[in-house]
């Protein structure tokens, strides 16, 4: 691993942004940072999402995963409302709420849970194949990201494999997808080891708008390379952003413009 992943994917985006193609390149997306709220450094951040004013989070690394949720993060009292370790074998990955039921990924086991949204409690287990990485949730169906530039589509009901997609920066492949977030038709992912956030549009798979978050890493003062920018959820009730890291000590409320409108022929 790159001590300085960053530099790699500034380079990685030129590349893309200088590339010749006939596709014109998506815009790139400014954005206000509305909030800065402390938070608890411990979180290997791997899955955010909010169930309302809620917040579900999940933290990475073997013999120390757990999902959590708390009350919406302030600066003053944010509480825990429960706590779910994992087996020590696993290491916990994205995890997306759909149908009143949590799901949660592992990154290498193939093996995912379902968790009650009220409780924390693990109701029951399913399978894959492949990688699990980022997860969201598409009217009824579940968008897995495996650190390629596929997405994958499954089924609620048995986590079976729907379809795929590949996502492309004017028609070239967007690789290392990380965390998701669907939102106002567009999915959002982090690019692991980078401060670049993409918006895909969830037919074409072509990235229609990003945004440079280098300011938001760069004051996270990175001292461990695996402290990356991971972890995107949307809160509707303010349309707002919130983004945060492994182990950083802040989450970051963002308002983003929004890539549209959008092209009809995408
Ligand atoms: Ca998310």
């Amino acid at each position: 691993m790159s001590a300085n992943p960053y530099r790699l994917f500034f380079l990685f985006f030129s590349t893309l942004l200088s590339a010749t193609s006939s596709v014109a390149a998506p815009p790139q997306l400014n954005y206000q940072i509305i909030d800065v709220i402390a938070r608890d450094t411990r979180p290997f951040t791997q899955g955010l999402e909010f169930d309302g004013n809620q917040l579900i989070e999940s933290s990475g690394l073997r013999g120390r995963s757990y999902v959590v949720k708390t009350s919406l993060p302030n600066q003053q009292n944010t509480q825990t409302l429960w706590h779910t370790p994992l087996p020590a074998p696993y290491f916990a990955e994205g995890l997306s709420q759909v149908n009143g039921r949590i799901y949660l990924l592992s990154w290498q086991q193939q093996k995912g849970w379902i968790i009650h949204p009220d409780t924390g409690s693990i109701e029951s287990e399913f399978t894959y194949t492949g990688q699990g990485w980022g997860l969201t949730a598409i009217d009824n169906q579940l968008v897995r990201s495996d650190g390629s530039h596929i997405l994958y589509w499954h089924s609620t009901n048995d986590f079976s494999e729907l379809k795929k997609l590949e996502v492309t920066w004017s028609g070239q492949p967007v690789k290392r997808l990380n965390e998701l977030e669907y939102s106002n038709g567009l999915i959002w992912a982090n690019i692991w080891q980078s401060s670049f956030v993409v918006a895909i549009h969830p037919i074409s798979g072509s990235v229609v708008g990003w945004v440079d978050l280098t300011e938001l890493t760069q004051r996270e003062a990175q001292v461990a390379a695996d402290n990356v920018l991971n972890g995107i959820a949307y809160h509707e009730a303010s349309n707002t952003f919130w983004l945060t890291g492994k182990r950083w000590h802040h989450y970051y409320r963002l308002k983003i413009q929004q890539p549209y409108p959008l092209s009809p022929d995408l």
